[in-house]
């Protein structure tokens, strides 16, 4: 094991010293803030020492392993004697940058304005790794301390915030769906959801819309989408059974759009994700819309969907933004699963409590509307 120790002004200093020395291979071992100097700007006082070690036995040892014993012919390939600054090394170069930078950022160690930030999305109850991305990102795009006014910080964060929406989200199906079945835990608000879009497809789009409820779990689930049906004119199919959704998609053969209801299950348990498949038609023209609440812890939500990986998801519905105050979780679920967001319901309001999701509208419920025209 070779060791070695720098005193430098950052880690982005450090890291082509440490490759210089020990090569691509070695490994930050430790790193601390040491008086003098300063880090990456802020820290005036301070200079980083930074601890690398590269094992030469191990690392021989572990391109040994990569020629297969069997095959005694092959040759090892001739590293280059100088070698070529890849975009391996590049990746591997900004995750040790990140992974410092998340070291660094306990509250006490960042400066005012951004600790505020840092407080402000713990509030809304955004996750640490992307709080960690965010403040990184702000960091290396605002110029020097001059830029860290509260204002520029959060009309950053802003930004970044909406760039990380409009990466992750994925451009809508083209196409519409035939048939959105409605899934999701009980009393979430998948029935009056249900209502409030058919009303939109109906009134807004002027499509023909057929109901389709297989919630025969509660008499009062059935008469309550039926009543949404008669006051919307619409015709209700009840299904219980995998057969008697058929016919009923048969029999809405003329409508443009299906909408579905379910009975609410605890999908946190998979057995009822094995019972949803058997009766659902194995379809494409079946989109699935899990419908979340925003009251819900972001654990829980997260195990629900991790449980759906036997069906594909194909949209996100989040309900009951008005009755919290905390958006972190609807960033984290863009931020962590590549799965549309198309509408939020914020009330009990029939049909007018729904909101189609857009980045600016996120971004708001983040960081408040005051910032933008
Ligand atoms: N505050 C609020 N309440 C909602 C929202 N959506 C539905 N609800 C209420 O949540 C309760 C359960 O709704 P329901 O549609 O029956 O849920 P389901 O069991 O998932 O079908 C009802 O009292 C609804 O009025 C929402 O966006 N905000
Ligand atoms: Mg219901």
């Amino acid at each position: 094991m070779r060791l070695k120790t720098y005193i430098v002004g950052s880690m982005t200093e450090a890291i082509p010293l440490i490759k210089r020395d020990l090569g691509a291979d070695a490994m930050i071992l430790n790193t601390k803030k040491v008086k003098t100097g300063g880090f990456l700007g802020f820290f005036q006082k301070e200079k980083l020492e930074v601890t690398a070690a590269i094992d030469p036995i191990a690392t021989r040892e572990s391109e040994r392993e990569h020629v297969p014993a069997e095959f005694p012919k092959v040759q090892p390939v001739k590293q280059p004697a100088v070698p070529k600054e890849t975009a391996t090394e590049l990746i591997s170069e900004l995750k040790n940058i990140k992974q410092f930078m998340m070291q660094q950022m306990t509250e006490d160690r960042l400066p005012e304005t951004f600790q505020i930030l840092k407080k402000h999305l713990t509030a809304q109850e955004v996750a640490e790794d992307i709080q960690a991305e965010l403040i990184a990102k702000i960091i290396s795009n605002l110029n020097d301390e001059t830029d860290h006014t509260l204002e520029k910080v959060w009309s950053a964060a802003r930004e970044e915030i909406l760039a990380i929406i409009e990466e992750k989200q994925p451009p809508k199906v083209a196409q519409d769906p035939e048939i959105i079945c409605f899934i999701g835990p009980t009393g979430v608000g998948k029935t009056t959801t249900i209502a409030k879009i058919a009303a939109d497809y109906m009134l807004t789009r002027d499509k023909k819309v057929g109901l389709i409820t297989a919630d025969t779990y509660r008499i009062a689930a059935v008469e309550q989408l039926k009543t949404y049906g008669s006051i919307l004119n619409l015709p209700v199919k009840v299904v219980d059974s995998a057969a008697e959704l058929k016919h009923a998609i048969e029999d809405f053969a003329e409508c443009d759009i299906i909408l579905m209801d379910t009975a609410g299950r605890n999908y946190q348990q998979k057995q009822y994700i094995d019972e949803l498949e058997r009766l659902l038609p194995n379809d494409n023209k079946v989109q699935i819309n899990l419908v979340l609440s925003l009251t819900a812890k972001y654990e829980d939500m997260k195990k629900i969907i991790d449980n759906f990986q036997s069906i594909a998801m194909d949209e996100l519905l989040l309900t009951k933004k008005d009755e919290t105050s905390s958006s972190g979780a609807i960033l984290n679920l863009i931020f962590h699963y590549d799965i549309p967001i198309r509408y939020i319901a914020n009330g009990q309001n029939v049909p007018d409590d729904i909101l189609t999701v857009t980045s600016e509208l996120v971004a708001d419920f983040l960081m408040g509307e005051e910032k933008h025209a």
